[in-house]
């Protein structure tokens, strides 16, 4: 009973973890490109994603003689970086073609407030950032920190430096979620009460086979 009652709260944390693991647009799962120890990003804020264009690769491109429109387009991406080497710089440029939204990385201290276009703009001003990447395997979330309608909690992307983390994103701090503790033991509770009306039976022991 002990046993199956464990095993029954493991799987329901798991369940409900898995539910409530935001929503990450991955279209593209990106190598940017590092020129002069630097890696150099253009973020552009939108409802509701980050467009990242690798700058490095963008130049590296028009030096080949390819257009910058065209360029540009090659070079631009919604979804995460990864493989980033051990401590090198992140040059991160950031604009907003649509609103005011943040962008914000906690384990590197970088924020963002990016306002909105004026009227008859594309963009909002430039903000310019430099951090050193951790020199450690790391996954780290990025993501709009000014609430900014709907689609809020899906404007967000991983960067991760060396191998990342197998539990990409919040990892094994979602389990402190208060949120996703309360269902599970809503979960642990129900499910209890109803072996306890016997719908459900203790799978049988090794003792009995
Ligand atoms: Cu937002």
């Amino acid at each position: 009973m002990k046993k199956y009652l464990g095993f029954l709260i493991l799987v329901s944390i798991l369940m409900l973890s898995s539910v409530h693991m935001p929503t990450v647009a991955q279209d593209t799962q990106a190598n940017i490109d590092l020129k002069n120890d630097t890696y150099h990003i253009m973020l552009i804020a939108r409802n509701f994603n980050f467009t990242v264009i690798d700058i490095n690769h963008k130049t590296t491109l028009m030096n080949q003689g390819v257009s910058e429109a065209q360029a540009i387009n090659q070079s631009s991406f919604v979804g995460n970086l990864t493989n980033l080497a051990y401590g090198k710089t992140l040059l991160i440029e950031a604009k907003s073609a649509q609103d005011e939204h943040g962008f914000f990385i906690e384990k590197l201290g970088v924020e963002f407030d990016l306002k909105g276009p004026g009227n008859n703009e594309t963009y909002g001003p430039t903000s310019t950032k430099t951090t050193t990447l951790p020199t450690t395997d790391v996954t780290m979330r990025a993501y709009c920190n000014i609430f900014c309608g709907v689609g809020h909690d899906t404007m967000a992307f991983y960067i991760s430096v060396g191998h990342g983390s197998s539990y990409s994103g919040n990892g094994w701090e979602i389990f402190l979620n208060p949120y996703v503790i309360g269902l599970g033991v809503i979960f642990v509770v129900v499910s209890y009460a109803i072996y306890w009306m016997g719908v459900i039976r203790e799978p049988p022991s090794e003792d009995d086979a």
